[in-house]
């Protein structure tokens, strides 16, 4: 049986932690875990996803879910004459804390998007490393994942519940091949996903990062690549196109795929490489054009055309500077160039103790290093560090977005159980949080002149999810610190010790640094170039990748942070904290849409917007009678209230940029909380009420008998068009809106 394993270290020799691997995660098979009930338990409850798949595509977490609840008692409700909310929230907590790991951390599944898991698969191939890293039970599990979410026409969308595209189909298909299944199984699977393919224009017709991993598999030709000169990471850093001002993932990402492109890496050729040439064509591998296979491109995965510029410096860039670099005596060049990336790369992993910053870069990096030396002990500990994205449900294995969202989760589980005011009963939740999030704190600085690696600060900041990951985002760290102040604010013994002040101050420093000139916040960094350069954004499928643009939810947390901070230490930094306040409120102000709504980029979408858009502005002081923006954010929100009293937004909002309901009018309980929230925090209960009770009363019909709410549609997003879980939300956002409107509703 699967077993999830919690801020565990010790089996990894020689892997590093900077907490001692506090709010690691990962999943271990045990061939003798469980009863056989146990197992066969498990087994329905797969199949019950399976038998189901193709109307619920969102697995429940139901493994882990499962395995705590059979580490802790069972859950039974409490009958009694309390009020309707205030026994539904006792359920709801008792249900949460049940899910509470032994560090303080709410272990979830962080999956959604299906383009990681073959990435994955083929590094592991052409390193030879596939059966060291992945067992027997490991592959079972993938191949179920990616069955699983096999759409009914045989592709595979972006993410899982996204129409097929031949970016995922043919990659999908291609890891499938990889661990092992026959191309021809009749009827099946993979006949039918292979149709897909050929009927979609081949594989030829795969975006930019499949053409990538297909020539370094050895099924596609590099020359059918657009160029990725590592030679880029010489130039003068007051280039705007520079990489080092690239967003941090982005840049990430091309920097291990320009090492790979300009060695023009080919992994083994095997039997079954040949076969997939067979495979994946309309026609003869070598009768190919591949030049015009460059730009070729899929309509079902073209979400951001190529503007014509870009085909003119590819092509300039193709013919001409390509030619060159590869010859004497430019190659000399090439060499320095890919010396250069590769000392970036072993920064970045020793920096992430390994993990590196996100799933893509961690692959790719993992890859570099074994292509630089085959015999490093670098390998070892890239290796190591593989299981920390894996993830198990019903559904199967999975490869997460990040190594998981620990903190994240940690931090808004704790806002949402404070709100509850109930915490006497569940002090002891708050308190293993408490500790839990004080270790997470990235507490040092990256090695070496931070500034030679294109890094900024990163001393007191917090990560999304684990301090090993090394990376700070600005809306983590000023959620954190919320969390910590409002927790120091709370009597020792509930809650434990207060966070020592030298970690504020940092954290504090950290946000101050991060501010953009025209008040607003990126997510990592500042925003180090100017927004054309879009223009030269390579992948079709993702849009806003190419800078660390400013974002409402970041600017808005950022505002809550510093103006709680500044209650508690009116003395420090006063003035520098008080101009960055004011400045980030005209950024939130200057953004709102004319519909009263925000864009949200990174949930879905204008509800989770406009929730950060009221709560910045009234955290800065702001109320709806003073502020026309905050009344205008409340009739958006309003407007968009179902008859059913909740709320329910698409993901076609995101991509779409219009808000759109999720299909029959259905309404989201984590949509209806953060609209919720955001009409409790606007004072909506003093003009009028019942669109608070209508939405409270949503959310109470959806709680189950044991207290825990039901998994609905992927509530997350990046980059515009790909979907990503945040499986804690439906526990997380039901308490904290149910919270407050008990105790600014119901008890005013
Ligand atoms: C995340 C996850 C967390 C998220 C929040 C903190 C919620 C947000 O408020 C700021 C941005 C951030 C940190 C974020 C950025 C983009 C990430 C890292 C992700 C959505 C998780 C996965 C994604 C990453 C870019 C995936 C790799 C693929 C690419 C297309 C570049």
């Amino acid at each position: 049986m699967w077993k999830l394993k919690l801020s565990k270290g010790e089996d990894d020799v020689g892997v590093t932690s900077v907490n001692n691997h506090i709010g690691r995660q990962y999943w271990e098979f045990d061939p003798c875990g469980g009863t056989p009930n146990e197992r066969s338990q498990i087994e329905n409850m797969r199949e019950e996803f399976t038998r189901n798949k193709l109307n619920v595509k969102h697995s429940s977490d139901l493994l882990m879910r499962f395995q705590f609840a059979r580490e802790r008692q069972a859950v039974d409700a409490k009958h009694d004459d309390e009020s309707v909310v205030v026994n539904a929230l006792k359920k709801a907590l008792k249900l949460y804390s049940s899910l509470q790991g032994e560090d303080g951390s709410w272990p979830a599944d962080y999956g959604g998007p299906l383009f990681l898991l073959p990435g994955l698969i083929i590094g592991l191939h052409v390193m030879g490393a596939k059966d060291t890293v992945l067992s027997i039970e490991h592959k079972r599990e993938i191949r179920r994942y990616l069955y699983n979410h096999q759409n009914g026409d045989g592709g595979w969308g972006l993410h899982i519940e996204g129409h097929s595209t031949m970016f995922c189909t043919a990659l999908n298909y291609v890891s499938l091949r990889l661990l092992g299944e026959r191309m021809d199984d009749g009827e099946g699977a993979m006949t039918k996903a292979r149709q897909w393919i050929l009927d979609h224009g081949s594989v030829t017709h795969i975006p930019t990062w499949g053409k990538f991993w297909l020539s370094v598999l050895g099924v596609y030709e590099w020359s059918g690549n657009n160029p990725l000169p590592p030679e880029m990471w010489l130039l003068p850093y007051f280039l705007p196109l520079h990489p080092g001002r690239m967003w941090c993932h982005t840049r990430m990402i091309y920097l291990p795929m320009s090492y790979l492109y300009g060695k023009r890496f080919v992994g083994p050729i095997s039997s079954v490489v040949l076969s997939l040439r067979r495979e994946l064509y309309k026609t003869l591998y070598h009768q190919v054009n591949w030049d015009l296979a460059r730009n070729q491109c899929a309509k079902e995965d073209l979400y951001y055309p190529h503007p014509i510029i870009q085909d003119i410096i590819w092509g300039g860039l193709n013919k001409i500077a390509e030619p060159l670099l590869m010859q004497w005596p430019l190659s000399k060049v090439r060499t320095k160039a890919l010396n250069t990336v590769m000392q970036h790369i072993h920064y970045e992993d020793e920096n992430t103790r390994y993990i590196c910053i996100g799933p893509v870069s961690k692959v790719l990096n993992m890859l570099c290093c074994w292509v630089e030396d085959p015999k490093s002990m670098v390998n070892k500990l890239h290796l190591s560090r593989v299981k920390d994205y894996l993830w198990i449900a019903e559904d199967g294995m999975k490869m997460q977005g990040y190594n998981g969202s620990q903190l994240w989760d940690a931090v808004f589980a704790v806002q949402a159980i404070s709100a509850t005011n109930l915490e006497d009963e569940y002090g002891s939740m708050l308190r293993k949080a408490h500790s839990f999030i004080k270790s997470s704190q990235i507490r040092e600085n990256s090695s070496g002149n931070i500034q030679s690696w294109y890094r900024h600060i990163t001393r007191g900041g917090w990560p999304f999810s684990t301090p090993d990951n090394g990376w700070p985002v600005s809306d983590c760290t000023a959620e954190a610190l919320k969390t910590v102040l409002m927790l120091s604010q709370m009597p020792y013994d509930l809650v434990g010790e207060a966070i020592a002040p030298e970690c504020v101050f940092d954290a504090v420093h950290l946000l101050l640094t991060l501010q953009n000139r025209n008040g607003g916040y990126s997510s990592y960094e500042l925003m180090r170039s100017y927004p054309w350069l879009e223009m030269l954004n390579p992948a079709e499928t993702f849009g806003d990748i190419m800078l660390d643009y400013q974002y409402v939810e970041c600017t808005s947390v950022v505002v809550q942070g510093l103006t709680s901070f500044m209650k508690l230490y009116p003395d420090h930094k006063r003035e520098e904290i008080e101009a960055c306040v004011c400045k980030a409120t005209t950024f939130i102000e200057n953004t709102q849409l004319l519909d009263g709504s925000w864009y949200g980029s990174w949930g879905i979408c204008y509800t989770y917007g406009t929730w950060f858009g009221i709560k910045g502005l009234v955290a800065a002081g702001k109320t709806y009678e003073t502020s026309h923006c905050i009344r205008k954010a409340c009739a958006f929100l309003l407007s968009k209230q179902l008859l059913s009293g909740g709320w329910g937004e698409s993901y076609n909002s995101c991509t779409q940029k219009t808000y759109t309901n999720i299909e029959r009018n259905k309404s989201h309980i984590t949509n209806t909380s953060w609209a919720l929230l955001a009409l409790i925090e606007a004072q909506q209960a003093k003009r009028d009420r019942k669109p608070l009770d209508s939405a409270a009363k949503v959310l109470i019909d959806h709680q189950m008998e044991n207290g825990d709410f039901p998994q609905q549609e992927i509530i997350g997003v990046f980059n515009k068009n790909c979907m990503i879980s945040y499986s804690s939300y439906r526990n997380i956002f039901p308490i904290w809106a149910l919270g407050e409107y008990l105790n600014r509703v119901i008890g005013k």
